[in-house]
């Protein structure tokens, strides 16, 4: 078996575990442990408990390997493998019970993610992808929507924690949604990827995206055929992410820029948000 379907492999088992814990750690009583960037970018226990799971597992398997994780301490390794782990992405959506966050795990092999898992351990579902290989949900091919027309497109996005850029992101929003079929906001940069890779929406673009939200589910969605961007051919980062299908994506790609996606950039972010 190749070092990334190996890799692969472990990143689905251990997200497997990962999402029972965090299943089982949604209660009543589950309260906001801190928060981070803004009071609404809150993180739980069970966020911090999972990723420490995911660590201890990955680095017991692979005791070499790096580890960057959104709620601990990165850790550089020497084997050329660093795992990119997101332990709850949609955490809001986890803390009020909406059952759409996921355990995010990439590989990375000398800097180049090379297999994924991202499970969402409510519904079971679980995506994978090795690079060059294609992608699956529940270990069946997936691939992208055949949308090109842009009118006729669902397009998934997301806001900011911060105030300030949610009021630029409502701005440039509110002047995309008369140009396309519709838009969703479904609270999870990682599930709204694998939407994409699936075909349940098609097309997504959001701003100030963290590389634990973006690199395991950025895969999934790029091995289902999507083109996953920034902005005028940009790599797709925490400036601007935008997936579609080929046959979508320029058209799309000239709305978002008449719509003002490209107008703002990251230097004039508040301080916060640009972590
Ligand atoms: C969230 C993303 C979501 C985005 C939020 C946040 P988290 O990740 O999944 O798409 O709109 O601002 O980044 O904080 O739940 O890991």
């Amino acid at each position: 078996m190749s070092l990334a379907r190996e890799l692969m492999s472990l990143a689905a088992v251990v997200a497997t575990e990962a999402g029972a814990l965090v299943v089982a750690g949604k209660s009543e009583t589950l309260e906001v442990a801190a928060t981070k960037s803004s009071r609404t970018d809150v993180v739980t226990a069970v966020d911090v408990a999972s990723e420490q799971l995911i660590r201890r597992r990955l680095l017991t398997a692979r005791p070499c390997d790096g580890f960057v994780g959104e709620e601990g301490d990165d850790i550089s390794g020497s084997s050329g493998v660093e795992w990119v782990v997101d332990p709850i992405d949609g955490t809001v959506n986890f803390l009020y019970g909406i059952a759409q966050f996921a355990v995010c795990i990439a590989a990375r092999i000398e800097g180049v993610v090379t297999a994924a898992a991202v499970h969402n351990p409510v519904t079971g579902e679980m995506f994978t992808a090795v690079k060059g290989q294609g992608a699956l949900s529940d270990g069946r091919p997936i691939s992208v929507s055949e949308c090109v027309e842009p009118a006729l497109a669902l397009v998934g996005t997301g806001f900011s924690y911060s105030a300030e850029v949610r009021e630029h992101q409502a701005a440039e929003v509110a002047r995309l949604l008369p140009v396309v079929r519709d838009i969703r906001r479904m609270g999870s940069a990682a599930l709204d990827l694998c939407a994409v890779a699936s075909g349940r929406l098609d097309a997504y673009v959001e701003r100030g995206l963290k590389p634990w939200d973006l690199a395991a589910a950025g895969l999934i969605a790029a091995e289902a055929g999507a083109r996953v961007e920034g902005m005028h051919g940009a790599a797709a980062g925490e400036r601007l992410v935008v997936a579609a299908g080929p046959g979508l994506f320029d058209l799309l790609h000239e709305l978002l820029i008449s719509s003002g996606f490209a107008d703002w950039p990251l230097t004039q972010w508040p301080n916060g948000c640009r972590s």
